[in-house]
């Protein structure tokens, strides 16, 4: 019999199921603006581009790295750089596992349009984020309050104002 030592394969077993909900947890769905959905995971965001941002974390000097937004936009199927008429009252909606919600508008994210750096932030002081703020965690240091700095992004979803 395959199956006779359940104290072999049972922690085993235990183990896969705890990890389960956490591998899951970590893809990003994107979501471009006719509704077509993509769910990237951690692997596949690590690939994206990414830079470095020197900042501060309230009123700690701290470093970011991380993949800036218009990557994202890019993979949502925004040709950013010729961005104009409907895209100019589109957003990026970005969601949090608590249910936290920011938009920043396109227009923002856009190197043609800003010389701001907004990213999705996966490392920070060289060190993947924590569970309470990753492992995606958007960093906009040109907003003066953090309040757009939203913890545990779950997903980005271009959406228009009607
Ligand atoms: N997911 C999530 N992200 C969030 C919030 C939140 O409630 N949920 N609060 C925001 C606000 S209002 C602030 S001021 C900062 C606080 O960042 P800190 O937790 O690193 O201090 O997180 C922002 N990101
Ligand atoms: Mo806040």
């Amino acid at each position: 019999m395959r199956f006779r030592r359940p104290t072999l394969y049972l922690p085993i077993v235990a183990l896969v199921l705890a990890v389960a909900p956490t591998l899951y947890a970590q893809s990003l769905e994107v979501t471009g603006a006719d509704g077509t959905s993509t769910a990237l995971t951690a692997a596949q965001i690590s690939g994206l581009r990414h830079v470095t941002i020197n900042t501060k974390d309230h009123d700690t000097p701290a470093q970011f790295d991380g993949v800036p937004l218009a990557e994202i936009l890019k993979l949502a199927g925004v040709d950013t750089g010729k961005m104009k008429g409907p895209q100019m009252t589109q957003a990026l909606l970005i969601e949090a596992a608590d249910g936290y919600k920011v938009v920043f508008a396109l227009a923002e994210l856009d190197p043609d349009f800003s010389d701001r750096q907004i990213i999705l932030a996966d490392k920070r002081n060289g060190k993947p984020l924590d569970d309470e703020q990753g492992p995606w965690r958007i960093v906009a240091p040109g907003d003066k309050r953090p309040a757009r700095w939203i913890r545990q992004v779950t997903s980005c979803k271009i959406v228009a104002l009607k």
